[in-house]
């Protein structure tokens, strides 16, 4: 049996996020088509009871960090190539090779893991346009590997993970099988809810928006509720933080529009995801400099790694 841990690292955008939910049995990162959308270092485990055991870490796009908090993102993702057993290094075929994929080789050269190239998006280029990319990479001697994928298809995914169980040690499973992941739900909920955010506002906002859960209320229709069952519904307070008066204008809309149809969006998926009835209240929050505000960025980053991750 095999036991490791993988790390999906590149520029913004390359799809990281959209591989790591292919590979597990369920969706666990969010995704948009607007960079910068992962912040955190998310943990996802997959178990197969004939190969063994891989930890996956989605991770922030690397990029010249402007913030506190991207500096944390970038922080986030070199910890995850430090720790990981493989690295597979994600490049958007589709966009022209240029400096930052340069930077991202450089930023690899430091690491000992073991490297793949996963050249993502094969569906949005042509075939004879892919092996100038691939000698590229080649030429560079980093990596064992050089497989072209398309993640949102799962064109040559089962390829990478083959190749996964191969590179991998053995070992013994470091989790519990049944676990998918270590994150708490309430920061599982707080991402879905700002990827609704992100789906539903223009390209200048993401960097300026997080969602805060304020308050999380578990209840049940019974009277000595049956605590297996889990809750039959839950009452959920979310703040969706603001930097500037115009950016509320934004996501609040017109009539409030924009916060209700996020609001009725989250509130579908958050039911399908919880199994239960959710009752969702969200309120736009003008916070302005939240990005440098280290109480918020706690609170915001308690949820991923308060569990220790590593
Ligand atoms: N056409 C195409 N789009 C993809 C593929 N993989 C990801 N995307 C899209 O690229 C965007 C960024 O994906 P995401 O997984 O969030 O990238 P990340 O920033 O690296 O995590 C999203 O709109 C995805 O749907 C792919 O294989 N083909
Ligand atoms: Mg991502």
């Amino acid at each position: 049996m095999k036991s490791g841990s993988v790390a999906f690292v590149g520029r913004p955008n390359a799809g990281k996020s959209t591989l790591l939910n292919q590979l597990l049995p369920e969706k666990l990162a969010i995704v948009s088509d607007k960079p910068q959308t992962t912040r955190n270092r998310l943990m996802g485990i997959l178990t197969d009871d004939s190969r063994g055991q891989i930890v996956f870490y989605d991770t922030p796009g690397v990029h010249k960090p402007q913030h506190q908090m991207n500096r944390q993102m970038i922080k986030s993702a070199q910890e995850a190539l430090n720790d990981a057993d493989v690295v597979c290094l994600l490049v958007d075929a589709s966009v022209r090779h240029g400096g930052g994929d340069e930077y991202m080789l450089q930023w690899l050269e430091k690491s000992d893991a073991r490297k793949v190239l996963l050249l993502n998006k094969i569906d949005k280029v042509r075939k004879p346009e892919l092996l100038p990319r691939i000698a590229i990479y080649h030429d560079t001697g980093l990596f064992d590997e050089i497989v072209p994928i398309s993640a949102l298809r799962a064109d040559g995914t089962d390829i990478v993970l083959d190749l996964l169980w191969q590179m991998l040690p053995e070992g013994e499973p470091s989790y519990d099988p049944d676990l998918l992941t270590v994150h708490p739900e309430r920061f599982l909920v707080a991402e879905r809810i700002r990827e609704k955010v992100l789906e539903r506002t223009d390209e200048e906002l993401p960097f300026s928006t997080a969602v805060l859960i304020e308050s999380w209320e578990e209840k049940s229709d019974d009277e000595e509720p049956n605590l297996d069952e889990g809750p039959d519904l839950v009452v959920i307070h979310a703040s969706i933080l603001v930097e500037r008066p115009g950016q509320k204008k934004i996501v609040v809309g017109s009539k409030g529009n924009t916060v209700r149809s996020i609001g009725i969006a989250a509130r579908h998926d958050l039911e399908e995801y919880l199994g239960c009835r959710v009752y969702l209240d969200l309120k736009v929050r003008l916070e302005p400099r939240w990005r440098e505000n280290p109480r918020i960025l706690t609170e915001l980053d308690k949820a991923p790694f308060a569990v220790g991750l590593g």
